[in-house]
């Protein structure tokens, strides 16, 4: 598929051209007066710390999957889902050695299961749809933290489900520490100097309720919202109080790119990518952060002047089509709004400088990978489901597609549990092809493992997107080639995903699963 006609993405939307005015765009150009709300920050939660014998430490984390209403729009509460919470959850912070020991306890009146994104854990501790958990039912993975530093996050990951759990609450984020990158004196006083920032979009019901898929193209290009809310508060300030603020910023949107970016232009560093701290910071004064992607940066006001966090329109070129199709790509990258205002107070503290090294990466090169696999990343345009599989929330084969019909696939499979897509052997390293043959932009995410990117478009990447990831996004028609090594864990039953993170792609089969086995 390598072009699409009007008349094929009309019959693909279900609707008329004019229908596509409607779709969601974030109000613009919020003015200063708008940042009422403080923001929140999410409860930090460092588990019941214990010596084990020989002196291994261990943390024992409950998590509580519960309903709840959370006050965001002012036609009153909102039903949302939690974790010890009403919505979201708090944000786990361990170290490089510990054992966690998690206690996930179901209490949302449906299945659910909690995935560790970017934690290196055995498979059937990972939490992807394997382990789901029944509601009231509970699941205790132990595992240990043996990677760097990094910003992570937890999220639900049940089959057909990650999109409305997620979007209704179920995330939070994971903060690993390691003793080299305490030793660099980053800001790291969390909610002082390390923020947290957790960035979704949301719509709502005239009543005040969540507002999910209930418009034409939200299955094509994902739920997207028209307020957005950081950490679950709308319209935030933050009041710095240091001279540089490190920002953690995690896409836990279902769909929407983050092109971040400050009003005044000013420049700022990136000092991690998804799987921890780059080689060096990279100054940037534009960043893209799509959903699952999580990035570090500090940002100096010294100046002392009021700035905000905002998100600008893409730089990414992007097919032309006409009419319709250009207007829902509008939606995914021509949008700019503003997203955190950020409220240096006087007498700033003086943090010591960024240093000018932060880690060293092991080079990579093509060369090291043993062998190729090819993914290629798919959409129906037509109106059959193709497999025969279902694409998801029930099998649509033959049928018009609902809300946009068509489905979503890997390597023309639509993702089902009773398929094991791919075997690797255990202490491969591999290089991961995968294509995106849509024209829309796919963020591609791997279990188990955090990778390199060797070259996009057969170019060495940027300085952003040389570090580790485990979540890289692709525009379309892209391809990226991903170093992947599978060198820890082994199961002959359990597997790991690999999937499309806009998480209605996910839920309707843009995911496949792998095993990793001694034998290959
Ligand atoms: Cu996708």
């Amino acid at each position: 598929m390598n072009s699409v006609t009007r008349r094929q993405l009309l019959k693909m939307l279900g609707v008329s051209a004019a229908g596509m005015m409607s779709l969601p765009v974030i109000a613009r150009a919020q003015t200063a007066s708008n940042f009422v709300n403080p923001l929140l920050i999410p409860p930090l939660d460092t588990g019941t710390f214990m010596q084990e014998e020989g002196g291994v430490p261990r943390r024992r984390f409950e998590l509580n999957l519960q309903k709840g209403t959370s006050l965001f729009v002012p036609q009153g509460e909102t039903a949302t889902l939690g974790i010890n919470g009403n919505y979201l959850g708090p944000t786990l912070r361990f170290k490089r050695g510990d054992i966690l020991d998690i206690q996930v306890n179901n209490r949302i009146g449906e299945e659910s299961v909690l995935h560790w994104h970017g934690l290196h854990v055995p498979q059937r501790f990972d939490g992807g749809p394997m382990q789901s958990i029944a509601d009231q039912g509970s699941w205790n993975p132990v595992f240990d933290a043996r990677q760097p530093a990094a910003t992570l996050w937890y999220h639900s990951h049940a089959m057909h489900k990650t999109g409305p759990q997620v979007y209704h609450g179920l995330a939070g984020m994971m903060i690993l520490d390691d003793d080299p990158s305490a030793a660099l004196d980053l800001p790291s006083r969390y909610g002082i100097d390390d923020i947290p920032l957790i960035l979704q979009d949301k719509r709502f019901k005239p009543d005040g309720q969540l507002d999910y898929m209930s418009r034409y193209g939200d299955m094509m290009i994902g739920q997207h919202g028209d307020i957005m809310m950081v950490n679950g508060t709308v319209s935030p300030f933050f009041e710095a109080r240091t001279d540089k603020i490190r920002l953690r910023i995690l896409n836990g949107s279902n769909a929407r790119l983050f092109n971040v970016a400050f009003n005044d232009g000013r420049e700022f560093l990136q000092i991690a990518s998804d799987g921890g701290l780059l080689e060096k910071p990279v100054p940037l004064k534009r960043l893209m952060v799509t959903p699952g992607e999580r990035v570090e940066l500090l940002v100096d006001v010294s100046d002392g002047q009021t700035v905000i966090l905002r998100s600008e329109p893409s730089e990414n070129h992007f097919p032309v089509f006409q009419g319709a199709f250009s207007e829902l790509m509008r939606a995914m990258h021509g949008e700019s709004f503003d997203i955190l205002e950020i409220r240096p107070q006087t007498n700033l503290e003086r943090l010591p400088p960024v240093p000018a090294v932060l880690a060293s990466l092991p080079a990579v090169s093509a060369d090291m990978g043993m062998r190729t696999r090819r993914m290629r990343l798919n959409m129906g345009f037509g109106s059959r489901s193709g497999s025969g599989q279902g694409p998801g929330l029930g099998n649509r084969t033959g049928q018009g597609g609902g809300y946009g019909g068509g489905h979503f696939s890997i390597n023309g499979r639509v993702m089902t549990m009773s398929y094991i897509n791919e075997r690797v052997k255990l202490g491969d390293t591999e290089i991961w092809e995968v294509l995106n043959d849509t024209p829309m932009v796919h963020p591609f995410h791997i279990h188990g493992s955090q990778f390199r990117v060797l070259d996009r478009n057969g170019v060495p990447p940027p300085a952003q997107q040389t570090g580790y990831k485990d979540t890289v996004h692709l525009h379309g028609r892209e391809t990226v080639r991903l170093l992947v090594s599978f060198t820890e864990f082994a199961d002959d039953m359990y597997t790991y995903m690999y999937h499309c993170h806009t998480l209605e792609h996910e839920d309707r089969g843009m995911m496949g699963q792998f095993l990793v086995t001694e034998n290959g």
